[in-house]
């Protein structure tokens, strides 16, 4: 089957990887919004996310960054006086060091995608959902914040007040994108943060409307279970903007966007509720912890 995944970080690159074990022909699509240059260099924490996931690299237990990593760079920018509060491992350094050189050299960030995917032995296709500038910016009390200063510096401790996608009208989806999307069997959206992840890349030109219009089978896991965010500040987001923090507050937002929507076995009872959106519904486990779990979900939403 041809899969296509519509992913943030965490939640797109574990689902990725169990289709991936599960043996798709897989396109993944990135959210580029949370991207932030630092110390002169381009970094794409959804994209190395997914790329490091499915490289088997991925630091598994913090959820960002190498495994095994080392802070030799870092501790010595320190010492130079750089503001190190954004944590960059040695491995991780040299993602960004190449990211960076060759995009000044010119070439598009799909295409350093591709090169860093092949060289880590990743056989999905990992595509940025645009190669232009996107950038999540985070109304709170304390003012507009940039992204990673939200989510970072601060430890989204902030209410959302609301959320503006920089420079997305202007966005062109990236070579092959829409076509993931329009041809593909299957679409997957990812049990990532709807406003952080998935409407960053919903809102690149064409990209819902694909979705809106591809005759693939388009399934989205619920990120909320019991209440709750499996990861990040999702549940406090969807509060902050005025929506029912569960299942059935993540499939209201995907409503025409979504032929099934996949639940956790805790909100099995939201299950008729859902179906009255018009979406047919999955009540499994979706909590995937590691390889075995992951390979499981991806084969219920393939079933789905
Ligand atoms: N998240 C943190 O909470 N603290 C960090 O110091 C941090 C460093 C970091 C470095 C590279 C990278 O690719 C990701 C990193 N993240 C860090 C995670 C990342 O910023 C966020 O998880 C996402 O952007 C939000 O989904
Ligand atoms: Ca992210």
């Amino acid at each position: 089957d041809r899969v296509t995944v519509l992913a943030g970080g965490v939640g797109g690159a574990r689902l990725a990887h169990g289709l991936d074990l599960a043996g798709a022909d897989l396109t993944v699509v990135v959210n580029v919004a949370d991207d932030v240059e630092l110390h002169g260099l381009w970094i794409s924490p959804d994209l190395d996310t997914v790329t490091y996931t499915l490289a088997g690299l991925a630091d598994e237990e913090r959820g960002w960054g190498v495994v095994g990593e080392t802070y030799a760079a870092l501790d010595a920018m320190g010492r130079l006086g750089e503001d190190t509060w954004f944590t960059l491992g040695d491995r991780d350094l040299a993602t960004h060091v190449v990211r960076t050189a060759r995009l000044r050299a010119g070439a598009s960030l799909s295409d350093v995608t591709a090169q860093l995917t092949a060289a880590l032995g990743v056989r999905a296709r990992v595509l940025p959902v645009t190669d232009d500038r996107v950038a999540t910016l985070v109304d709170t009390p304390a003012g507009r914040l940039g992204f990673q200063e939200y989510f970072v510096g601060r430890r989204h401790a902030d209410d959302v007040l609301g959320l503006v996608y920089d420079g997305i009208d202007a966005a062109r989806p990236a070579p092959g994108v829409l076509d993931a999307v329009t041809d593909a069997d299957v679409v997957v959206v990812a049990p990532s943060n709807p406003f952080l992840s998935v409407e960053p890349v919903l809102g690149v030109a064409g990209v819902r409307e694909a979705l809106a219009g591809t005759t693939a089978r388009r399934v989205a896991v619920s990120p909320i279970v019991g209440g709750r965010a499996i990861k990040g500040p999702a549940a406090q987001i969807l509060t902050t903007l005025g929506h029912e923090v569960s299942a059935l507050g993540v499939a209201r937002l995907y409503v025409g966007l979504v032929d099934v929507m996949v639940i956790d076995d805790h909100d099995a009872h939201l299950a008729d509720a859902v179906r009255a959106l018009g979406m047919d519904v999955v009540v499994t486990d979706t909590v995937m912890g590691g390889a075995p779990g992951r390979e499981r979900l991806a084969r219920e939403v393939l079933r789905a």
